[in-house]
């Protein structure tokens, strides 16, 4: 097998070329051949300096992830980095796209660094539960300062190439389009600089308090994660004044430890499950695409509105359609509200925000649809009302364009069937607030035609959506599985449990809030009846007196002007007439193990049946709904994976343990020692 890396003399500067697509990840035969380019340079006299670049889209985006968890192969990535940095002639890295992980590491083992201004730089391995394990964590504080080197390592986030120049931790700029001639100028330019500079021979300067600040302001962000904790600790020992090698023995053992362990794992999961979830099994990747150049949403609400920034923000033209005057204004007021609270916090220009606006024609007519391309409907989730709205499109919409519902239960094949053309219908199920959550629930109709189906995917990405298929069924993916966690929560209740303890016990699992935060936030009387003489639940008592969540400062909590929440005595009081009045035994104490087998538990329990009902493609698709949807903690992978962990046969026995009928899948899994695929 040829190797994917290549030398190329230029006169006395050798070039060493890496071939590896999609992302140069540095595999087995990458390292060999870096290593073995590198060794002809410094063998062969007449080469006074070596330039180290990729081609295709980006440097080396890190180690190749692939590999994790098989026997490492000869030369490991720390080898080869110590062996560029020991070169008796300068090495210089030449940047583009992204240098990641490993790839940021082999370029801080070069002597000099040059990028173009579009290059990022960064050690994201953080966001896989691991630290740079090549060095990074000891180099970076070495050239660019503890600051610096705790947010890149602990947080992930790439800097842009000019950042790292400020840095040092680029020392040129090239021409966007000359990187390799500005390199190897560059090459000659230093080939005579001695001493070399070398990052492992620079100290750091201790920043004992940006360390402790650093741990202090993102404690809430980091909590549950073991690696952040791990990279701050490498980075905080870099600056002990500790030698670089104990450096490097403490950054080998903590790498290790993170590696070896199920929070690691359980992140990689989702970082190929994400990308295989953009995938659908049987619609080709060269799937032609219908054009997308406008779109159209009808409801300019919470939803139509959200649902609209996506498309602006990514320099797609929106028509926004309401039934009124007062709610069109009422909406596209919020969404400029929306983009300048964005702007002040500088994360976009004040131009982009007149640029957005601009892009948005707000109109009262359906009729000036017709030219869109894809028509988004987000209007009151009632079937006849979507039915007839389909029926009016159908007459106006231009032929080839995609209708798609926001609908976040109804069965899109009954939508589809109001209109003449089912196969350009599709789910388009967005997550409050749709201009934030990432999750998008591509609803695929019994007759959605492919093509429809892979444009929707391609749009998704680009409007930086996480897309996943579902099928037609009540709640789709991830609020399917929401139901019986919620039912389970509502029984626990009436059995003695109170909200703040299931809560509690959710919160400490890592979810963002629990089941009954979660009501109070989108409202106690979604899918409230309205009447509140008819009381048969806690849910229906709760609305009878108006206590609708957070939206009226009282819910399942009581709720200061502030939106503090707390426990409620008059709730205390409702649950136990509720209690009484329905004869249900006394309460009892329940433990925390015993909420999560009830509440979490049947949620893998109906995505064990959404994978038998082929309603999900796969196991990881799910985890990647309630990674995305609702926040379920990345390092536990999502419910899929995270039963795995637990172990299906405990899973199993706790369903049973409750009286849930165990969906056949699961049993069978269970009994083979299989996993859910
Ligand atoms: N290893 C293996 N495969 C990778 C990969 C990697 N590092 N990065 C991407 N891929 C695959 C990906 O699965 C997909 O495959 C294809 O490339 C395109 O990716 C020792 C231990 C670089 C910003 O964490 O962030 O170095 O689906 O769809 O949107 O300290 O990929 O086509 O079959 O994401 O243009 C650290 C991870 C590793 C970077 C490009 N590095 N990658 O984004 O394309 S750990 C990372 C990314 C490490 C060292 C440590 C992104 C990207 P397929 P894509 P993209």
């Amino acid at each position: 097998m040829t190797s994917p890396i290549r030398t190329e003399r230029h006169g006395d500067v050798l070039v060493i070329v890496s071939d590896s697509p999609p992302v140069n990840a540095l595999g087995a035969a990458v390292r060999q051949g870096l290593e073995a380019g590198v060794k002809e340079g410094v063998a062969d006299a007449s080469i006074t300096a070596m330039v180290i670049r990729c081609d295709g889209r980006t440097f080396f985006a890190g180690a190749d992830i692939t590999e994790f968890g098989k026997p490492m192969q000869e030369p490991g990535l720390p080898t080869v980095i110590d062996m560029i940095e020991a070169a008796d002639k300068p090495v210089v890295a030449a940047i583009h796209g992204t240098a990641l992980g490993g790839g940021c590491e082999v370029a801080l083992g070069c002597h000099y660094r040059i990028a173009v201004p579009s290059a990022k730089i960064g050690t994201p391995e953080v966001k896989l539960g691991l630290l740079p394990g090549a060095g990074g964590t000891q180099r970076i504080p070495r050239i660019a300062g503890v600051k610096l080197a705790l947010e890149m390592t602990a947080k992930g986030d790439p800097i842009s190439a000019s950042r790292a120049k400020d840095a040092g931790l680029i020392d040129r700029l090239a021409g966007e389009d000359s990187l390799e001639a500005d390199a190897i100028a560059f090459a000659r330019e230093v080939a005579s600089n001695r001493p070399l500079p070398r990052a492992s021979e620079k100290n750091v300067t201790p920043d004992p308090e940006a360390v402790e600040a650093f741990r202090k302001e993102n404690a809430r962000r980091f909590r549950g994660f073991d690696a952040p904790a791990a990279n701050i600790a490498c980075v905080e020992k870099a600056a002990s004044g500790a030698s670089f090698a104990d450096g490097i023995a403490f950054e080998r053992a903590e790498f290790m430890k993170l590696m070896m362990g199920v929070q690691s794992a359980a992140q990689r999961h989702i970082f190929f499950a994400e990308r295989q979830a953009a995938k659908i099994d049987d619609v080709p990747a060269d799937t032609p695409l219908r054009p997308i150049k406008k779109v159209g949403v009808i409801g300019a609400g919470t939803m139509g509105g959200g649902i609209s920034m996506n498309f602006l923000s990514a320099g797609i033209p929106v028509t926004i359609v309401e039934m009124q005057q007062d709610a069109l204004d009422r909406g596209t007021g919020v969404i400029r509200k929306n983009y300048e609270a964005t702007a002040a916090k500088g994360r976009i220009k004040p131009e982009a925000v007149e640029a957005a606006m601009g892009a948005l024609t707000p109109t009262l007519s359906l009729d000036d649809l017709a030219d869109c391309d894809l028509v988004i409907e987000a209007v009151y989730e009632n079937m006849d009302v979507k039915k007839e709205l389909f029926g009016k499109l159908d007459t106006i919409v231009k032929k080839g364009a995609i209708l798609a519902s926001n609908t976040s239960y109804l069965n899109v094949d009954e939508i589809a069937a109001s209109t003449g053309r089912p196969e350009d219908v599709v789910g388009m199920h967005f997550f409050s607030p749709a201009n934030v959550m990432k999750l998008l629930e591509v609803v695929r109709g019994e007759k959605t035609a492919k093509d429809v189906l892979a444009t929707v995917m391609a749009l998704a990405k680009k409007i930086r959506k996480v897309a996943v298929v579902a099928g037609v069924c009540h709640g789709f993916i991830g609020n399917r599985m929401l139901a019986p966690r919620q039912i389970e929560a509502m029984k626990l209740l009436m059995e003695g449990a109170t909200p703040e303890q299931v809560d509690k016990v959710h919160v400490a699992f890592g979810m963002p809030m629990g089941p009954f935060q979660m009501s109070d936030l989108a409202g106690v009387d979604i899918g409230w009846h309205r009447d509140p003489t008819r009381i048969e639940s806690i849910r229906d008592a709760l609305a009878a007196e108006k206590r609708w969540g957070q939206k009226t400062q009282a819910g399942f909590y009581d709720y200061d002007e502030r939106r503090n929440p707390s426990p409620s005595p008059r709730v205390a009081e409702i649950i136990e007439e509720f209690r009484q009045k329905s004869g249900a035994p006394a309460p009892r104490e329940i433990s925390d193990e015993e909420i999560v087998e009830r509440t979490l538990y049947p949620m893998v329990n109906e995505g064990a049946l959404i994978l038998e009902e082929g309603k999900a493609q796969r196991a990881s698709d799910i985890d990647v709904v309630w990674i995305y949807g609702y926040g379920w903690p990345v390092y536990r992978g999502g419910p899929m994976f995270w039963a795995g962990t637990e172990g299906l046969p405990k899973i199993v026995a706790g369903l049973e343990k409750h009286g849930c009928a165990v969906a056949r899948s699961l049993k069978d899994a269970a009994a083979s020692g299989g996993r859910l695929k």
